[in-house]
């Protein structure tokens, strides 16, 4: 437990700023030569550098008739042929995730009624938490929603229109117990109340399925797990706000991020290098929706 401190946010904030903030001074100093720089190019700069070297996922659709079976397991033939992340890595500063406490890869694939996605998590110690808002009143929002993040938890980040802008995106996470959280935000962290939220729009509802398995024992610290296995359906219609098009077009691209979480701190997908938390849009990956390959 006291390992994670070394990259909850505010120790990555620290670690990678050191990163981009030899960047951006490099660029400035380049820029004071040449001419003092205007407020908006420092600012340009800084969204060049936020923006580049994001992965890129091509997501293909399952092919016509092809399902998935909600159940936690990732055995469904289709996710053998899913896009995948590959590991997940270090959110500070985008290295390897191998001396984490936690680590993680995603699935992802679609079809016209939902996306679908497959998050393994590893964790040595699966802790599900969450029994009631009477009993832990600390650790509930206002609108009766476990907050997932203070524990463990997979969690899902999507900006639907593809600009990285953090206008109308949505969270979601889900815990080993399939206790969830989901909320929408109209830019960054916003609207949020502390201490107790609501954390964005929480009565934004995906209506999503999900199914976890946990390859262990959860809430029992005194063995060692595997970890949890979380697969969920996410329909399209629940992105109201922010999509171009639901079910995406082929060639349509997505903003998101997959995160492997624990105790506010975790392994990412995408790293956020500092650049804020794990609302930073702009840090999110490219999900590039695509048709059903034809070269098997
Ligand atoms: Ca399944
Ligand atoms: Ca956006
Ligand atoms: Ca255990």
């Amino acid at each position: 437990m006291r390992n994670l401190r070394s990259y909850l946010p505010v120790a990555a904030l620290l670690s990678a700023s050191v990163v981009s903030g030899a960047c951006v001074g490099g660029k400035r100093r380049l820029d004071a030569e040449e001419q003092p720089p205007k407020k908006e190019d420092k600012l340009a700069t800084n969204d060049k550098l936020a923006n580049h070297d994001v992965p890129t996922l091509r997501v293909e659709k399952l092919a016509p008739g092809e399902k998935i079976v909600i159940d936690g397991k990732g055995d469904d033939k289709a996710w053998a042929m899913a896009a995948s992340t590959g590991p997940f890595v270090n959110v500070g500063t985008g290295g390897s995730a191998e001396s984490l406490p936690v680590k993680g890869s995603a699935n992802i694939t679609w079809d016209d009624d939902s996306m679908y996605v497959l998050i393994e998590v590893k964790d040595p110690d699966v802790v599900g938490y969450f029994t009631n808002p009477e009993l832990q009143p600390k650790d509930w929002t206002v609108t009766g929603q476990p907050m997932t993040w203070t524990r463990d938890t997979a969690e899902i980040m999507i900006d639907p229109d593809g600009d990285g802008d953090n206008k109308n995106y949505y969270e979601i996470q889900i815990n080993p117990q399939n206790k969830i959280f989901h909320s929408q935000f109209d830019t960054r962290n916003f609207p949020k109340t502390e201490p107790l939220g609501p954390f964005g729009h929480e009565d934004w509802d995906p209506k999503l399925t999900s199914a976890v398995v946990v390859h262990g024992t959860m809430d029992n610290p005194s063995d060692r797990d595997e970890g949890y296995t979380v697969e969920a359906a996410i329909p399209w219609s629940a992105f109201e706000k922010g999509a171009k098009n639901r079910p995406p077009k082929p060639g349509d691209s997505w903003r998101m991020n997959f995160y492997a979480m624990k105790n506010n701190g975790g392994t990412a997908w995408s790293p956020i290098l500092g650049l804020g938390n794990f609302h930073t849009a702009r840090r999110f990956g490219r999900v590039v929706w695509v048709a059903k390959s034809t070269k098997d």
